[in-house]
C-alpha cells in the first residue's frame, strides 16, 4: 500500500488542486476524506493545524495546496510551475489571484447556498459516508453551520459578491486564454489548474472528483445564466485535455 496519503475535503477547490497535481504526476496515493466540522478536531490531531488539503509522505507533512503542488514538482519531468522565471512569476500571480481573492469569494456563495439545503451539503461533502453516518452528520449541521457561517462570513451580501466573483473569474480565463488556450504561455500550468479547480466548485466538471450532485436553486440559476460564457468552454476543455487519473 502507498505511504502517500491525501487528507482532503470532497469537492473543495483547494483539495482539487492537490488531487489534480497528484494525478498530473501519476503519484500513487490513498485518500482520507474528512467532513467539514469534525475536521476541526481531527486535522489538528493528525497534522497540527485545521485546514485541508494535507499530503502525508511517510513522516513528512505538506500543508496547503500550493506547497503540495510545488513539492510534487521537484524533479518532475513535466512541472506545473514553469522553469522560466518570468512565466513562473505570472503563474504565481494568477494562482494568488484565485487562491487569495476569487476562490474565497466564490466559496462564500457556494457554502451559503448549500447550508440553506442540508441534503445538498451532505451530498457534496459526505457522499462517501454510510447512510447512518450521513444521517448523524445531517443532524449535526445546525452546529456545523453556525461555525461555518461565522468563519467564512456567510451573509446574503457576501453571497451576492461571490456571484460577481464567478463572473470576474470567467471573464479572466476567457480573456487570458484567447490566444493560446492557456492562461500563461502556451502550455498547461498551475495557473490553469488553479483557475479550473476553482471554477469547477461552481460549474462541476467532467471528472468524478468534481462532478456535482443536484444544486440548490440559487446556484443552479447562476450556472444556467452563465452556461454560454466562453469561460465555461475553457473550463470544460481544460478538464477534458488535462485532468488525468481515476477517482480514488
Ligand atoms: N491556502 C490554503 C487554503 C485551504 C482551505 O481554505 N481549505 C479549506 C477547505 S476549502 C479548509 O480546510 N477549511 C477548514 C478550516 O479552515 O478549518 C490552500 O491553498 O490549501
Amino acid at each position: 500500500m502507498s505511504d502517500v496519503e491525501l487528507l482532503q475535503f470532497l469537492r473543495s477547490p483547494y483539495n482539487e488542486k492537490a488531487r489534480w497535481a497528484l494525478a498530473h504526476h501519476g503519484v500513487a496515493h490513498r485518500r482520507r476524506s474528512v467532513l467539514p466540522g469534525p475536521h476541526m478536531l481531527l486535522m489538528p490531531f493528525w497534522t497540527g493545524q485545521a485546514q485541508t488539503p494535507v499530503l502525508r509522505r511517510g513522516k513528512e507533512l505538506v500543508i496547503g495546496s500550493g506547497a503540495i503542488v510545488r513539492a510534487l514538482d521537484v524533479g518532475a519531468a513535466d512541472p506545473l510551475v514553469p522553469r522560466d522565471p518570468a512565466l513562473a512569476a505570472e503563474v504565481d500571480a494568477l494562482e494568488a489571484r484565485f487562491d487569495a481573492g476569487l476562490t474565497p469569494r466564490m466559496r462564500v456563495t457556494v457554502l451559503h447556498a448549500l447550508l440553506a439545503e442540508p441534503s445538498a451539503w451532505v451530498a457534496v461533502f459526505a457522499e462517501e459516508e454510510s447512510p447512518a453516518s450521513q444521517s448523524f452528520y445531517r443532524a449535526m449541521l445546525g452546529v456545523v453551520g453556525r461555525g461555518v457561517r461565522a468563519k467564512y462570513g456567510l451573509r446574503p451580501d457576501a453571497a451576492a459578491d461571490g456571484r460577481l466573483a464567478v463572473r470576474e473569474a470567467l471573464e479572466l480565463v476567457a480573456t487570458r486564454s484567447r490566444e493560446t488556450g492557456y492562461l500563461v504561455g502556451d502550455h498547461f500550468t498551475l495557473a490553469d489548474l488553479t483557475a479550473a479547480s476553482s471554477l469547477a466548485m461552481i460549474f462541476g466538471a467532467a471528472h468524478p472528483d468534481m462532478t456535482m450532485p443536484p444544486r440548490p436553486a440559487a446556484l443552479q440559476s447562476l450556472v444556467d445564466e452563465l452556461s454560454a460564457h466562453p469561460g465555461r468552454r475553457w473550463l470544460d476543455t481544460v478538464y477534458e485535455r488535462h485532468r488525468r487519473g481515476p477517482a480514488l
